[in-house]
């Protein structure tokens, strides 16, 4: 893509949205996404963005929880689940870390081995929180390849990340996304109304979908699980974190066309629609 003066639409996501799959594909090249979090209480969050992987396209999902996995999704059977300390990294697995995550000894211990790890990369939530708290985790987030990590703060965690305000995160979002992407070596989405993409090279674009009905729960876990199905299929960061926020706020606002919400939509209910949204042309 090209950079800071992308009108970003469906044109320009064709490399992802509505790309019709190989005939000879299967799940080992469609993408393995393991995605880590999900303390207890926290379940929930885990097990959307889990599921968000599975209707982005992931040819193999593995949600690993924290404490206490459950033995497996009852509404998506699909969904591995597992210990989080059983989740293998490796360069071909993308990982998302962070929704539910907590902030226990055990979450800090994991969030250090998914950075040393040479995986593509999705940061959210609790993940980004404990980013923003110890400069041990910060030093080995800006040490990686600066195209193989995605950031996804709303703007209290943007504000942590930053260590400054809220007010000051909101008054100019674009230089708020830009610095964090400088500062992590990483890609940012910086979520909310108008949801700022920046890239740590300094480009940045401004998504033009979403709406109110996707200030509820669990809607940036799903947004974390696409970012993951898309980083494990096409490999390109830049292009994932694009793509992902694009169709996240296009399933919001065709819901909303079609009377279901703004008020009352649920972040489940984005699920199919991120799923036609992506093969539709
Ligand atoms: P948490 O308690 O950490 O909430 P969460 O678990 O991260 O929720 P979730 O994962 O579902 O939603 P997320 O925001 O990640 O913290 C929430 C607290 O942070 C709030 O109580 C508030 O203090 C602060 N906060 C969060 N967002 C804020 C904002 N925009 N302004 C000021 N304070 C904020 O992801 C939500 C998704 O919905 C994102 O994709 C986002 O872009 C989208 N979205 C939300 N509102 C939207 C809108 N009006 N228009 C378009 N898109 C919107
Ligand atoms: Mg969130």
């Amino acid at each position: 893509f090209p950079a800071s003066d992308l009108q970003l639409n469906r044109t320009a996501l064709f490399p992802i949205i509505g790309q019709a799959r190989r005939q000879n594909s299967h799940k080992g090249s469609n993408g393995t996404v393991s995605l880590i979090g999900g303390t207890t209480g926290m379940q929930g969050a885990l097990v959307l963005a889990a599921r968000a992987t599975l209707y982005a396209g992931a040819g193999k999902t593995i949600a690993g929880f924290i404490d206490n996995p459950p033995h497996y999704d009852l509404q998506q059977p699909e969904i591995m689940c597992r210990p989080a300390q059983q989740i293998i990294f490796g360069p071909d697995n993308a990982v998302v870390i962070g929704p539910g995550l907590g902030s226990s000894v055990a979450s800090f211990e994991i969030v250090s081995r998914a950075l040393l790890a040479t995986s593509p990369l999705v940061i959210d939530a609790d993940a980004l929180n404990l980013l923003s708290q110890q400069p041990a985790l910060h030093a080995l987030c800006s040490g990686r390849d600066k195209s193989s990590t995605i950031l996804t703060p709303h703007p209290l965690e943007a504000a942590r990340l930053l260590g400054c305000g809220i007010d000051v995160v909101q008054a100019d979002r674009v230089q708020a996304a830009k610095k964090i992407a400088r500062r992590f070596a990483a890609v940012v989405i910086l979520k909310g109304s108008g949801t700022v993409i920046a890239h740590p090279d300094g480009a940045v674009v401004i998504n033009p979908t979403g709406n109110p009905g996707l200030a509820s729960g669990g809607t940036g876990d799903v947004l974390a699980g696409v970012c993951g199905a898309l980083f494990a299929q096409h490999k390109d960061c830049w292009q994932t974190a694009l793509a992902a926020t694009y169709l996240h706020g296009a399933a919001a606002d065709n819901l909303v066309k079609r009377g279901i919400g703004p008020v009352g939509l649920t972040a489940s209910e984005l699920l199919v629609e991120i799923r036609q949204q992506l093969n539709s042309q």
